[in-house]
């Protein structure tokens, strides 16, 4: 490798295609030494999706331009629950608490489970209710608000994993998400976020919220259901639509410390 700016860091996100429709896709954010490595990765990570070989492949690299903003990930708690409606049921009760209206938790679990996009099939991104009046605020319906430029440090990463690995739950679905979720708590209004997969065999979910953390769901839907995706409960008070999408999508944001990670535990015993 030729000699480079070694203080740069870089963007690196990957898409990719099968069939026509979207496949996989992850990113990270490292040094000008860590660029050829996360390429890779996230290449070989495409060719060798569960549900087959990617078929077009992008790899966007890029500088960040300005410092990214260090954080520390939310603490992440196992609710143990009997069935995914037992499940839903304890989520709702998480953001009830965490300041959701009670008809913008069903509404939010119905958009959900139906398929928030046109269609009724999952939206690429997330959907971004007002917590109050259940007002629905992302401006692209289909696409949604994708949530960009976040990673964690080496040592982060090292630490979490061993972490996640004493409660079995390192993988990359909970490494991503716990990232993810770690992001959207930061944004400015937004105060809560529910999410599960459109993967149909991940029936694991979570809710997010400052005073709670990362509390995940082994079950959140039922099995081979293909519609998931992510809801952000706004405060309109403390909201800035604009500003708030500008930060999800390309503010820089570098997990350096990791929360807590705690053994599965039932409701009762949490509350
Ligand atoms: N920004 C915003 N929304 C996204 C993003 C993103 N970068 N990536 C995915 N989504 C939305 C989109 O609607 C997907 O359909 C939906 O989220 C689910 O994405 O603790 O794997 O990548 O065991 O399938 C949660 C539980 C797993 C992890 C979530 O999500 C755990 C998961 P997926
Ligand atoms: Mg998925």
């Amino acid at each position: 490798m030729t000699p480079c700016d070694k203080d740069l860091l870089y963007s690196i996100r990957m898409r990719a295609e099968r069939g026509g429709s979207h496949l996989s896709g992850a990113e990270r954010i490292g040094s000008a030494l860590d660029v050829e490595r996360m390429a890779a990765a996230l290449a070989r990570r495409a060719m060798t999706h569960p549900r087959g070989c990617a078929e077009s492949i992008r790899i966007t690299v890029e500088a960040l331009t300005g410092e990214p903003q260090c954080a520390r990930l939310p603490e992440l708690t196992t609710l143990t629950v009997s069935d995914y409606r037992h499940g839903r049921e304890l989520a709702g009760r998480c953001l009830e608490r965490c300041g959701v209206a009670p008809p913008v938790v069903a509404r939010a679990i119905d958009l959900l489970s139906a398929g928030a996009a046109p269609g009724g099939v999952s939206m690429r991104g997330a959907l971004l209710l007002d917590a109050t009046t259940g007002e629905r605020l992302d401006p692209d319906p289909a696409r949604g608000v994708r949530v960009s430029r976040m990673d964690l440090t080496a040592l982060a990463a090292s630490e979490l994993a061993h972490q996640l690995r004493t409660v079995g739950l390192d993988n990359p679905h909970v490494r991503e998400a716990l990232i993810l979720a770690g992001k959207v708590l930061l944004t400015p209004g937004i105060i809560a976020e529910l999410c599960w997969s459109d993967d149909p065999d991940y029936v694991a979910g979570y809710v997010a919220a400052a005073a709670i953390g990362y509390v995940r769901f082994p079950q959140l839907k039922p099995a081979g259901e293909e519609c998931g995706g992510r809801v952000f409960f706004v405060d309109r008070a403390h909201f800035e639509l604009a500003a708030a999408i500008e930060f999800l999508q390309r503010t820089p944001v570098l997990f350096d410390r990791v929360g807590l990670i705690r053994s599965p535990r039932l409701w009762e015993e949490w509350i």
